[in-house]
């Protein structure tokens, strides 16, 4: 008799055991989802508000610390002779006692892990009562912290003495609602003889190698038969005594799997059968791609190289950092992820990185990364703080990243391991030195336990010690640009994004700049009369240390800062656009010596100011738009040299770039000053850069620009900063016409209009423009697509607060 599986996915309850619960919700017994999170069940009970909306996320605090128990009845066979019933979790949230008819069977305190527990000595066939308790993973922390001392951390709670997700606690973009619950699947598994406890396949471009681990409950010969796609099938006998067994398969005419922009992304079945005297036991099913991966590290001049090499192809990493999707894990379905990773995919962007604050991400994430070709840097989940390396977090640590890896190893997608993040420049930098004393603070899982870890289980895919860090060079600052990855927050924290023209890293893994989520997102999470910069509910939905603050002095180097706060919303987010504009170009333009660029942050959890591109509710923000055009294979764009503009052509595509570039002078009227024509010759994968001519005769600089063109790409550059720009304020007309799918608009420029945008959430929420951030000459039209269900009043595209551009904020 072969596996079999039962859901227990039904039936559950959750009440409230103990803590500051309110009075109206200790004495309630709620029906639970499973898989599922005690805040869900009490919204769907309508027992608590929407934690994402005003200033609920603060009434919620008493969640922190209080426990809770889950019920459901069980009613199964009890275990025949010679079989075994095991009761499976595939994650809890997070400090759990698990019980059957009152009798304990397990404890647990990592929602990273998995458990497995033998009930078979104890399913009667009778209804049986499944309890499962939830102590405030909160307390937990804070004793364990007492016993093993505390470690420095940039938040308040104690996130790095218990292994639930970092920012489950808060975070600087994301809400402090400390969930608890049966996260995951939950059921019996009933087997005999043996099952399969864990395959990995590990392959390369030609190679597979195929390990097959088993648990038995008898000590029987048996055999495994793996099938791989069109490549046959091999036998694989595992003797009595065999715990595990290994198959080498080469795969010499197996098609290749490619990230985007380069080729096929090809998977192929893997299936493994566990069989005894030709019964299947148990069996595995997946997918593989054929690829190689590799990190180049190699000394040069400047250092030393950090470039991803995937089928021998150097990739020019175009990436985008992810986070949790929702702060509620639970409510994240395949197909969220699916339209989140599309997002990227859309933006030109090749990579994603799974940042170590979060979680291991589902199987759906990587299948979908898998499909679409987007490669995974995946963080192990140790963000911003100091480990302790002692027990009981020290094996918790260990064993999640055993399972973890283990689970993930089949994802052609996923090319390399990162020890965490921040924490090897936390330690350099953040004065943790004095702070820790004689106290461990997790060097030995970045430099000893993972790298041994990986090397037995999976020595196909590159390790990296810390985002940041500097592995090839024992005196140099974790953050050291000739080395390994650097951050660059100085940009945001302090300076300006100009601040990204000082320096050329070799890979910088995260830079970014906040901006409001958009209009019709933040219309649905606060009330009409929070929609101010310092109303109490705003500033709950802004997180960063200072980030309002931040948001003004950014604004205020480029532009006049606007009191109204409509005109301010559009400012930050124009802003944003230009800082990712800015230093996705900076960067690209360095090409071969930065071989990456992953900008914080992709994706939103909730509805927040933050550095997302794409904003809690899913919705575009102005610099979605401008990283797609950064990260366009083919982009055109000044950047800076030796203080000046230059025309950087950046090639990212297999065939070389012939064009011709026209530059011109070009007053704000329209009149040009200057013209000039400049042969493009970019290489495969390479970079020109085209100096503009000196000296430029710019006349006026408050009225002057220079544009480039080439093919359908422009690019433009300013003599002066928006506030002295003598830009015409209204210099556009609009006509529109309705279309099956929503309308197209028709913008039509008199004067030099800059970064032009139709923000039309603001007119239907599911509005959306084909795009935006557009520069038009006088004489000039542009026709924007808008895709929407809604009945719209033509007149309403021209609306100032809806037809904006850079002209808009100077009258
Ligand atoms: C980096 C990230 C996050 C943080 C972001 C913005 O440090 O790793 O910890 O949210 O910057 O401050």
């Amino acid at each position: 008799m072969g596996m079999r599986k039962t859901e227990l996915h039904t039936g559950w309850t959750v009440r409230a055991t103990g803590g500051p619960v309110p009075p109206e919700i200790a004495e309630r017994t709620v029906p639970a989802t499973v898989p599922g999170t005690v805040h869900t069940d009490l919204l769907d009970a309508g027992l608590i508000p929407d934690p994402y909306l005003g200033e609920n996320e603060g009434a919620l605090a008493w969640f922190h610390r209080t426990s809770w128990r889950y019920d459901t009845v069980l009613r199964a066979e009890p275990a025949a002779p010679g079989e075994r019933l095991d009761l499976v979790f595939d994650g809890l949230d997070t400090v759990a006692t698990i019980e059957l008819d009152g009798v304990e069977i397990g404890r647990t305190a990592n929602m990273h892990r998995g458990y497995r527990f033998d009930v078979s000595a104890l399913v009667t066939g009778e209804d049986q009562t499944l309890t499962v308790r939830f102590a405030s993973a909160l307390e937990y922390a804070e004793r364990l912290q007492d016993e093993i001392g505390e470690r420095p951390r940039p938040y308040p709670h104690p996130f790095n003495a218990v292994r639930k997700m970092a920012c489950s606690f808060g975070w600087d973009w994301g809400p402090d609602l400390q969930t608890a619950g049966i996260w995951k699947a939950v059921r019996l598994e009933r087997w005999q003889t043996a099952r399969i406890t864990a395959v990995r396949p590990l392959a390369t471009r030609d190679h597979l190698t195929v390990v097959v681990d088993v648990e038995r409950a008898a000590g029987v010969n048996l055999v495994a038969e793996i099938y791989v796609g069109e490549h046959g099938r091999r036998r694989l006998p595992l003797p009595a005594a065999a715990g595990s067994g290994t198959v080498e398969i080469d795969v010499e005419d197996a098609p290749l799997w490619w990230p985007i922009g380069y080729g096929d992304q090809t998977l192929v079945p893997i299936t493994v059968k566990l069989l005894y005297q030709g019964d299947i036991l148990d069996r595995f099913d997946s997918r593989v791609g054929f690829r190689d991966v590799r990190l180049d590290e190699t000394p040069d001049e400047h250092g030393s190289a950090f470039t991803l090499v995937v089928n021998d192809q150097p990739i020019f990493v175009r990436g985008l950092n992810w986070i949790p999707d929702d702060h509620l894990l639970t409510r994240i379905t395949c197909t969220t992820l699916e339209r989140a990773v599309n997002r990227a995919a859309l933006a030109n962007a090749n990579l994603l990185r799974v940042w170590g604050g979060g979680i291991w991400e589902s199987d759906d994430f990587y299948d979908v990364c898998d499909e679409q070709g987007i490669l995974v840097w995946q963080d192990f989940p140790l963000a911003c703080a100091a480990y302790a390396e002692e027990e009981p977090i020290r094996s918790e640590i260990l064993a999640e990243a055993r399972e973890n890896v283990t689970r993930l190893v089949p994802h052609p997608s996923l090319i390399l391991w990162n020890g965490g993040n921040e924490n090897i420049w936390g330690h350099e930098d953040w004065g943790w030195k004095e702070a820790l004393g004689d106290l461990t603070w997790g060097a030995r899982y970045y430099y000893e336990d993972f790298p041994a870890l990986l090397a037995a289980l999976d020595p196909t895919r590159p390790y990296h010690p810390g985002s940041p860090s500097s592995p090839l060079s024992s005196q140099a600052h974790p953050n050291d640009d000739r080395y390994g990855t650097r951050h660059e927050w100085e940009a945001w924290n302090r300076e300006d994004y100009t601040f990204h023209d000082q320096f050329v890293p070799r890979f910088c893994s995260e830079f970014g700049w906040q901006a409001p989520p958009a209009w019709a997102t933040l219309e649905s999470s606060l009330d009409a009369a929070d929609l101010r910069k310092d109303s109490a509910a705003f500033l709950l939905h802004q997180k960063a240390e200072g980030g309002n603050a931040k948001l003004d002095a950014g604004i205020t180097r480029h532009m006049r800062l606007p009191d109204d706060f409509g005109d301010w919303h559009w400012a930050a987010q124009l802003n944003q656009a230009r800082a990712t504009r800015h230093a996705v170009l900076h960067l690209r333009s360095h090409a071969p010596r930065t071989m990456g660029s992953i900008l914080w942050q992709l994706n939103d959890c909730w509805p927040v100011t933050s550095w997302a591109v794409v904003d809690g509710a899913g919705r575009l923000k102005p610099a979605w738009y401008a990283l797609r055009a950064a990260y366009e294979p083919r982009a055109l764009g000044f950047v800076v040299r030796d203080g000046g503009p230059v025309l950087a052509a950046v090639n990212d595509s297999d065939a070389r770039w012939e064009s011709r570039a026209q530059i011109r002078l070009i007053g704000f009227d329209g009149k040009v000053v200057e013209e000039r024509w400049a042969d493009l010759e970019v290489p495969a994968r390479g970079v020109s850069l085209i100096p503009v001519g000196e000296p430029l005769p710019v006349g006026d600089p408050a009225r002057t620009v220079l544009v480039a063109d080439a093919g359908s790409l422009r690019a433009t550059h300013l003599f002066a900063e928006d506030y002295d720009l003598a830009f015409d304020p209204s210099p556009v007309e609009v006509s529109v016409r309705a279309v099956d799918t929503g309308y197209e608009v028709t913008v039509s420029a008199s004067a030099y209009t800059r970064d032009l945008a139709l923000l039309v959430d603001r007119l239907a929420p599911d509005a959306v423009v084909d795009e935006m951030l557009v520069d038009l000459l006088p004489g000039e039209s542009r026709t924007f697509s808008v895709t929407t269900t809604a009945t719209l009043d033509p007149a309403a595209f021209a609306a100032p607060e809806v037809l904006r551009s850079a002209n808009s904020l100077t009258g």
